[in-house]
């Protein structure tokens, strides 16, 4: 009896992908220290927006307070460039001088 024909003699043939993805550009998120904004509001802002929590918040808000400047996050352009814009706003609110910024990593 003839065997019937493999529909692949060679095996199936699997060609690599090779997408060419770009990985996005990112961008830190800045702190800046003042002598007005109090230490507390600097922690809630980095709880707040910055998902850290108290210990981390305070470690990072009295990196900044010593060293004049310090990174809260790292994030897509877009995000980064929106926690800016929240963190500012929510300073305005309450009158205080917190400075923040975002740069490329
Ligand atoms: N230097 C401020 C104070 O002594 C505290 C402070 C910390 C302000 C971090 C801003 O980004 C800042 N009250």
């Amino acid at each position: 009896m003839k065997e019937k024909q493999p529909q692949y003699p060679e095996g199936p043939v699997v060609q690599e992908a090779r997408p060419k993805l770009q990985r996005p550009l990112l961008y830190k998120v800045i702190l800046l220290n003042d002598d007005y904004t109090p230490m507390e509001f600097v922690v809630i802002v980095l709880e707040r927006f910055f998902y850290k929590n108290r210990e981390e918040a305070t470690r990072i808000m009295l990196h900044v307070h010593q060293k004049g400047i310090g990174v809260c996050g790292i994030y897509t352009r877009e995000i980064a460039e929106t926690k800016v814009r929240q963190v500012l706003a929510f300073a305005q609110e309450h009158q205080h001088p917190l400075q923040c910024t975002s740069e490329p990593e």
